[in-house]
């Protein structure tokens, strides 16, 4: 499953110093995804996670392939975008194509970076964005609105479906987002609403952009940005854009080194990618075997033929069954043999939920 997160905010707030630490991950690992097409504006990065390197050091198969994300540097947005100015409407554009937002805010000081607006204020600068998204949303609604008055004449559903969307007009007028407006049991108005795909809908984490000598405490802010992201019930991580950038250019052990200079464990590259899959709800399955240990992303609630079908369609088609063993059993067994014999090696029918870290082996027939 192709999943991409949009990279948002105001200009020079470090969006594209985070993307080009993104980029470096994802040429450290271009080997592993032969098939994704190189673009100037998108990267494809690892998520991070230490049950792969586990499994990985237990098997030692010839491939090791950990799940993905793509992150799009979506530059352009300024005051007004959403009346075409900068790179208006294909900035707008692109944010549609996402199935969630990184909305950077700029939470670092520096004289020599100029601030489009003055001075640091990120919950300022994160309301002028939002402000476009929401005239966008409104453009898209009230256009919707006029289609759907023409064709509601005499349905009873359909004019009922028009004053939901009368509803959700004035609901962003009042600059509320749509994230936040409650959908009401109407299909005509459902089906209007996943065709829209309205900006202000879709999972946003807040991204504070902090200097490196905030990192660890972060500042006042970071935690006026905190505040805005557990208001409005989204994600939020804290970043230096700048450190991510120098990270991504050293060698995994010297990144080490250098995360512990500033006493983090990690980059933040990692947050950001694993609150990107906490706001979308996903989880990961894994295969295993001497040729590949590799994690695969699905959507948590899928059933065992969804989630083969993500490896292949086919597998989906001819599903006959599954055999999973938990991570902790596979982990705690000396091998596949010793789990089938341990009686954790389960068989699953089709309908089965399969559940983060799973480690899987599917059966169909095609
Ligand atoms: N001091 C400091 N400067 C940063 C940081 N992140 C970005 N910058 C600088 O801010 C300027 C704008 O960054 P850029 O990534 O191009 O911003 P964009 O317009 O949002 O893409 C550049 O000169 C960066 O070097 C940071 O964490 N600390
Ligand atoms: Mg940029």
């Amino acid at each position: 499953m192709s999943l991409s997160i949009g990279i948002i905010g105001l200009p020079n707030v470090g969006k594209s110093t985070l993307f080009n630490a993104l980029t470096n991950a994802q040429n450290a690992q271009a080997a592993n995804y032969p098939f994704c097409t190189i673009e100037p504006n998108k990267a494809t990065v690892p998520v991070p996670d230490q049950r792969v390197d586990k499994l990985s050091a237990k098997i030692s198969p010839q491939k090791t392939v950990y799940a993905s994300v793509d992150f799009i540097d979506i530059a352009g947005l300024v005051r007004g975008a959403s009346k075409g100015e900068g790179l208006g409407n294909q900035f707008l554009a692109n944010i549609r194509e996402c199935a969630a937002i990184v909305h950077v805010a700029r939470c670092f000081e520096d004289e020599n970076v100029t601030h489009v607006d003055g001075g640091v204020n990120p919950p300022r600068d994160v309301e002028t964005i939002e402000t476009e998204l929401l005239l966008a949303d409104m453009q898209s609604v009230e256009k919707r609105l006029e289609k759907m008055r023409k064709t509601a004449k005499g349905d009873k559903e359909a004019a009922s479906a028009v004053t939901h969307l009368e509803n959700l007009l004035s609901w962003l007028d009042a600059g509320k987002l749509a994230a936040a407006f409650t959908l009401p049991d109407n299909d005509f108005f459902l089906a209007a609403w996943r065709e829209l795909g309205l900006l202000t809908a879709k999972p946003v984490i807040y991204c504070a952009n902090i200097d490196e000598t905030a990192l660890l405490g972060g500042n006042a802010h970071t935690e006026a940005l905190r505040e805005i992201a557990s208001r409005k019930n989204a994600g939020f991580t804290h970043i230096c854009a700048k450190l991510e950038e120098e990270l991504q250019s050293l060698p995994e052990n010297e990144q080490k080194e250098l995360c512990l200079s500033y006493g983090i464990e990690e980059s933040g590259l990692a947050g950001i990618i694993r609150a990107g899959y906490a706001v979308l709800g996903l989880c990961s399955y894994f295969t295993a075997g001497p040729d590949e240990v590799r994690a695969w992303t699905i959507r948590k609630g899928w059933k065992a033929s969804q989630a083969a079908g993500v490896i292949h369609t086919d597998f989906e088609r001819g599903f006959i069954r599954a055999e999973v063993i938990s991570y902790a059993d596979y982990m705690s067994h000396a091998n596949e043999a010793a789990c089938r014999a341990a009686g954790v090696l389960r068989t699953e029918g089709r309908d089965y939920v399969v559940r983060d870290g799973d480690v899987i082996h599917f059966l169909f027939n095609v």
